[in-house]
């Protein structure tokens, strides 16, 4: 089957939701026998990690994160705190389509959602800011590290969330990919727009700030 990249990048998401789904999550310790449900996860945690760390597109804060982070993963405890690793714009080859991919660790599986903080500077040197909560990782219990891609719609002058949208996708109740409306965002621009996300659990943790790397050919860039 031969599916466009955005199509390919979000099934191989879905294929790892499916795995989440089979796989046991609580605050249970990581030793004794595992099953090969938990073992696929700390594949799919540890080869996260390792290309983070060996990408030269990521920062080198992200790449120091995921160092931390794969040590986190190998020890014998379930650490309830998420972890932001990367975060950046990919235009998949072919497409007009804009992803946003969100690397993250959480070891016991409670996402919610991520939050959106853009700081836009006027010419006068006012300052606006804008902060949205998009509840991304609502109904999917997922524990492993990986970089999860969200549709997005580049913001445009006064543009924000679309809240009836989001809504229903929440009332909705399932875990839907293709159904989730796109995360409002604009492409950060040196010295006006600063844009950083952060992601948050069910439990009220939420991680540090990233800022979105722009990785976008001619777009945001002067
Ligand atoms: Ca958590």
């Amino acid at each position: 089957m031969c599916l466009p990249d955005w199509r390919r990048e979000y099934s191989m998401v879905g294929s790892a939701i499916l795995v989440l789904f089979t796989t046991v999550l609580g605050g249970c310790r990581k030793s004794g026998p595992r099953n090969l449900d938990e073992r696929t996860i700390e594949r799919i945690s540890i080869s996260f990690c390792q290309d983070v760390m060996k990408d030269p597109a990521c920062s080198e804060r992200a790449r120091s994160v995921a160092q931390q982070v794969l040590k986190q993963r190998l020890n014998d405890t379930v650490d309830p705190k998420p972890v932001l690793v990367d975060v950046h714009f990919r235009e998949p080859r072919g497409g007009h389509l804009v992803l946003l991919a969100v690397g993250v660790s959480d070891e016991d599986g409670d996402l919610g959602g991520l939050v959106v903080r853009e700081r836009h500077k006027d010419q006068n040197g006012q300052t606006a800011i804008i902060e949205e909560v998009y509840p991304v990782f609502a109904h999917i219990p997922f524990n492993a590290a990986m970089y999860f891609f969200w549709r997005v719609k580049l913001r445009e002058a006064g543009e924000r969330k679309n809240e009836e949208q989001w809504q229903a996708y929440i009332d909705a109740g399932i875990a839907d990919i293709e159904a989730m409306p796109p995360v409002c965002v604009s492409v950060p621009q040196p010295g006006k727009i600063d844009v950083e996300v952060w992601v948050y659990d069910n439990a009220g943790h939420n991680t540090e700030a990233v800022a979105v790397a722009n990785r976008l050919s001619g777009v945001g860039t002067e």
